[in-house]
């Protein structure tokens, strides 16, 4: 069906699905390395960009193409670009728009190998970077250099959850000749739509709730715009940094659902949020729906919802944070986020533990954070898990 005028969950249905002979209702997995000419001049015209057949799955295939078109459609994009995992999609996007010289700004509360990445290997190609907190749009004013590409935000920032103003790092980005580009993981483009706001390029680790289930790794680029999409593109296919199409089709599979587990996750992180936020033993607390937030403001004008990732800290600091987590039995200790079932982990030391201290510290990523992925079993049992797990804690 034609989904232009349709509402979200119809597009989660039904946008890029394949119509094919035999009418069937989910797309199929075309799991083939390269594609056949109907003759020697149509392989010429498939090479030379004048006809739009499929030629050797690196470069394209029907059942990614089917994932890139759906996720552009819920993204308001021009075209998306499928890649092996979240990762993959950062350093598509740095490869292809950056050169020796230039420099980027950056939130610096980002998830931590893509800061590392650019700190630690790309400085050996003369990249640039300065981290700031990008809550505050002095500090991004401030950090632009006449070599600046590429303003690089994550919001909320993983894993701190600060919120940072989409619209206005659009206006100033802008107005200096930068792209403005959105790590949109955390929210998915249920909950937030950076192109929207003006971004140029909305990226997600689709490891994460696009797919929901916590069996594939993926990511994918969607840009506004056809050039950018172009070039970046054709970074991907050279980079051969491809998604495969059983992936596509597992995520595919997963995305139908993508609203009703998001409304219900967020709807028990809320109910969570409540309970560790009157707890003794917790410090501190941040989550989007909870006016305590800093930018409580800001999260309910620019998201549609407040996601399912709550970070949190206990008074007895990272000694306590361990106990805690070494006894939940509910909540699986592990990295990744916004799936179906309940993850906890201590960014400190996993996620973001190659992240050196003084810089963890600046981003605000301390050692008593704990960050949580509400998942959509039932809210009591969860809730009672965390509850059971915080009388274990005497420090
Ligand atoms: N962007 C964000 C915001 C992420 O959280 C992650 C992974 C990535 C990009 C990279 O995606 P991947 O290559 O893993 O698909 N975040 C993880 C996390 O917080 N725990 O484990 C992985």
């Amino acid at each position: 069906m034609k989904t232009d005028k349709a509402g979200f969950n119809t597009k989660l249905i039904h946008a890029g699905e394949i119509h094919d002979q035999f009418h069937s209702a989910t797309t199929p997995i075309y799991q083939t390395s390269t594609f056949g000419f109907p003759s020697a001049e149509e392989g010429a015209k498939c090479f030379a960009g004048e006809s739009d057949g499929y030629i050797y799955t690196r470069i394209g295939n029907p059942t990614i193409n089917a994932l890139e078109q759906q996720i552009a459609t819920l993204e308001n994009g021009y075209g998306g670009i499928a890649v092996s995992s979240g990762m993959a999609a950062v350093t598509t996007i740095y490869l292809a728009l950056m050169s020796s010289g230039d420099h980027i700004v950056s939130t610096d509360a980002i998830y931590g190998p893509a800061r590392g990445v650019m700190e630690k290997q790309f400085i050996r190609f003369g990249f640039q970077s300065t981290y700031i907190n990008t809550t505050n749009i002095d500090n991004i004013k401030k950090a632009i250099r006449p070599n600046t590409k590429i303003l690089y935000i994550e919001t909320p920032a993983n894993p701190t959850m600060d919120i940072t103003d989409l619209a206005a790092c659009a206006k100033i980005a802008h107005e200096h000749g930068i792209l403005l580009v959105v790590d949109n993981t955390f929210c998915s483009p249920y909950l937030q739509n950076p192109l929207d706001l003006g971004a140029d390029i909305v990226f997600h680790s689709m490891t994460k709730s696009i797919n929901g289930h916590a069996d594939i790794v993926a990511g994918i680029i969607i840009a506004k715009e056809k050039n950018i999409y172009t070039q970046l593109r054709s970074m991907m296919i050279n980079l051969g940094c491809n998604m495969d199409p059983h992936q596509a089709y597992l995520v595919l599979r997963g995305l139908k659902t993508l609203g009703i587990r998001i409304e219900r996750a967020q709807q028990s992180a809320h109910q969570v949020a409540l309970f560790l936020e009157q707890h003794p033993k917790v410090a501190w607390i941040k989550y989007p729906g909870l006016e305590s937030h800093p930018q409580f403001q800001l999260g309910k004008k620019q998201m549609h919802g407040s996601g399912s990732i709550i970070s949190f800290g206990l008074k007895g600091g990272f000694d306590a944070a361990k106990i805690l987590m070494n006894n939940v039995h509910l909540a699986l200790l592990a990295v990744s986020l916004g799936g179906v079932e309940t993850l906890i982990q201590h960014p400190a030391s996993m996620t973001h533990s190659k992240v050196s201290k003084e810089d963890k510290l600046k981003a605000g990523i301390t050692d008593d954070l704990i960050r949580l992925s509400v998942g959509i079993e039932d809210v009591e049992d969860i809730i009672q898990d965390l509850k059971a797990g915080l009388n274990t804690v005497t420090v």
